[in-house]
């Protein structure tokens, strides 16, 4: 399984060109140097993706349970045996540590469709009685073709996290991955087909935002969006879903604060800080970039982290010793480095880092930077409230709980906050009042695929995980039977 010169988009079950005959080009961010050409995807190679998908519909969305966990494990099955092959391409073209794709990217990958096989087996629904009247039992039913839109942060990972659950109750999909990182998409196409997955269930488009992308959202036929990315583009999504009432999950940007009491396990929380910072170069939605100190331990806090930041070690991300690979992109690299010129004119003392690195030889137009400890702004400066996804973090010190919540909640963004300490009640008290959707205590990324996932305020609209994301990918129709008289 290997990456090819051009990709190919994969609909109603064949390997096609695009329309246009366009193709773009996808950089390895390591390197600088191309990986393979994009297609340029448009609304007519939509248009045949949604006219397969609809045609897929009937007999997909009949199939029994059983039949349809076969296919599904068939495919979580196929991502594990090609697992150091996804890993490569992943590694190439997001920038991220072969380490990383290897032990956490693609195994999600292959658990999302486990997970989702399984999970559909189980799936019911509920019933109400009406004493001596009436009998009403909800049918929950696929809603025919939905789209899912994915980011290049977590490319496999987040794309199978949308795919899995949306296929596993009877949709058929028509799915695009990030133009930064659309190899792995390309080649669960393949693992699909070996799987037996049935020509135009699943469709998988090449493109960037604006034609292929916005042309799923757009497309009459396409009832449901589930979208990752950022909040800018999530907004623009749904003004043009909702007047065509398509249903919406809108997983968007995050700014989590991670709180951090004196009364913790210092040791624990200072080695998890450190992951929850700078862990995918700070380009996961969950990393807490905003640090919240008590005041207490603040410099022993600044000591210990800084000590561990700096043996971080930024290069080649197929080199097994790299802490963190590159950045996504030169785009994003650029992007990084506004916001700290920007934190820099917001008075900020830069405890390390800050600057882009260049390595030598064949990674000389890679995009590394070194990561970044800021401390000295005020809460509410751009830097504490913009999401800068990148391997920033800033350190504020804090006297009270009530200080620290209060700053927590002090943006418009509310996807994942951290708490530590030792304190149950007060760990308890602060989880109820924080707006977050995801509250971690004493830990970090713990993911049980069962839990609800999704943020409020600016962080997003409605759940994924479990029984979440199988709503979600359905309809409910109630049905009320009398038989009272
Ligand atoms: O993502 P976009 P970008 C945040 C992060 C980042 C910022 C911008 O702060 O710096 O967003 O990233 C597709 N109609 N996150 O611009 O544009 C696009 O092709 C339909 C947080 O790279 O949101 C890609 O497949 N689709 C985040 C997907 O949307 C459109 C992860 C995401 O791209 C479209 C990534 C349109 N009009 C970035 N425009 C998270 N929540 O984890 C773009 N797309």
């Amino acid at each position: 399984m290997k990456i090819p010169a051009k990709l190919s988009n994969y609909i109603g079950g064949k390997f096609v060109a695009p329309h246009t005959k366009q193709y773009f080009d996808n950089p390895n961010p390591s390197t600088g140097k191309l990986l393979c050409k994009i297609p340029d995807s448009d609304k007519r190679d939509v248009a045949k993706a949604v006219a397969a998908a609809e045609k897929a519909f009937p007999a997909w969305s009949k199939l029994s349970p059983p039949k349809r966990f076969k296919i599904l494990n068939d495919i979580a099955e196929g991502i594990l045996t090609n697992l150091d092959a996804l890993a490569k391409a992943e590694s190439m073209d997001s920038g991220k540590p072969l380490w990383l794709s290897k032990s956490v990217d693609i195994p999600r990958a292959h658990q999302n469709f486990q997970f989702f096989a399984t999970a559909q087996m189980q799936f019911s629904t509920g019933a109400h009685h009406m004493r001596e009247e009436a009998i009403n039992y909800t049918l929950r039913q696929p809603i025919g073709v939905v789209g899912c839109i994915s980011p290049w942060n977590l490319p496999l990972y987040l794309f199978t996290w949308k795919i899995a659950p949306a296929l596993a109750v009877g949709n058929c999909v028509v799915a695009k991955p990030s133009e930064i990182t659309p190899c792995t998409a390309y080649l669960l196409g393949q693992i699909c087909e070996k799987a037996g997955l049935p020509p135009g269930v699943l469709n998988i488009i090449q493109g960037n935002g604006q034609n292929a992308g916005q042309a799923i959202v757009e497309h009459p036929k396409v009832k449901a969006i589930s979208f990752t990315g950022g909040t800018a583009t999530g907004a623009r999504i749904a003004s043009l879903a909702a007047p065509k009432f398509k249903k919406l999950s809108l997983e968007l940007g995050g700014k989590n604060p991670n709180i951090i009491f004196a009364d913790c396990d210092f040791n624990k929380m200072v080695k998890t800080s450190v992951g929850s910072s700078f862990g995918n170069n700070g380009q996961i939605c969950l990393c807490g970039s905003r640090i919240y100190i008590e005041e207490k331990i603040y410099d022993k806090f600044k000591r210990a982290f800084l000590k561990q930041v700096k043996t971080l070690k930024v290069g080649d991300p197929l080199n097994v010793k790299s802490n963190l690979g590159a950045l996504s992109s030169a785009g994003h690299l650029e992007k990084i480095l506004n916001h700290i010129e920007i934190a820099k004119e917001e008075g900020a003392k830069v405890l390390t880092g800050g600057k882009q690195i260049k390595l030598g030889g064949k990674f000389s137009k890679g995009s590394y930077m070194e990561p970044t400890v800021l401390e000295g702004l005020d809460i509410n400066c751009r830097t504490n409230q913009e999401e800068i996804f990148g391997p920033v973090v800033t350190l504020t010190p804090f006297k009270t709980e009530a200080a620290a919540l209060k700053m927590a909640n002090g943006t418009n963004y509310g996807l994942s906050a951290t708490i530590w300490t030792s304190d149950l009640n007060r760990a308890h008290r602060m989880a109820e009042k924080l707006e977050a959707g995801i509250v971690w205590v004493n830990c970090w990324l713990k993911r049980d695929l069962r839990t609800p996932f999704g943020g409020v305020k600016n962080s997003g609209v409605g759940r994924e995980g479990g029984w979440e994301a199988m709503r979600f990918f359905t309809e409910a129709k109630n049905v009320c039977v009398a038989y009272g008289e």
